[in-house]
């Protein structure tokens, strides 16, 4: 399949890995918008939110949970960080792989 980060989970390309394990990978987003810009995908190729199925509800949740994880190695839990998933043309998705944006380490804005 030509999806870039389906080739970064089987390590044909490489990333810099923040979290791992059986079902997720969290990695450093190549164009960091914020001192911390981590990307948390499934491993498991999912285009995005819209195209989750009921038998992915445990892997969704463990996803959130390894989030959690990932605030933690990064240190961002306090003051607090963004979690952000975009979703199509209008949501400004440009890879079709589902990906959480972890950002944080500065005072973020909220503006469109
Ligand atoms: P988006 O929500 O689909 O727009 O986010 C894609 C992100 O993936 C974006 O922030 C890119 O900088 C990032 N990225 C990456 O980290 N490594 C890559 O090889 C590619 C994109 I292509």
């Amino acid at each position: 399949m030509d999806c870039i980060f389906c080739k970064i989970v089987n390590g044909d390309i490489p990333s810099k890995k923040v979290y791992e394990d059986e079902h997720v990978l969290a990695f450093h987003d190549i164009n960091p918008v914020a001192p911390v810009h981590v990307l948390m995908i499934p491993k498991k190729h999912i285009q995005s939110v819209m195209a989750i199925e009921p038998e992915d509800k445990e892997l969704i949740g463990h996803l959130h949970l390894s989030l959690q994880k990932v605030a933690e190695i990064m240190e961002v839990t306090e003051p607090g960080f963004r979690v952000v998933t975009n979703i199509g043309q209008h949501g400004q998705q440009t890879v079709f792989h589902l990906h959480y944006h972890l950002i944080g380490g500065r005072q973020l804005e909220w503006k469109f």
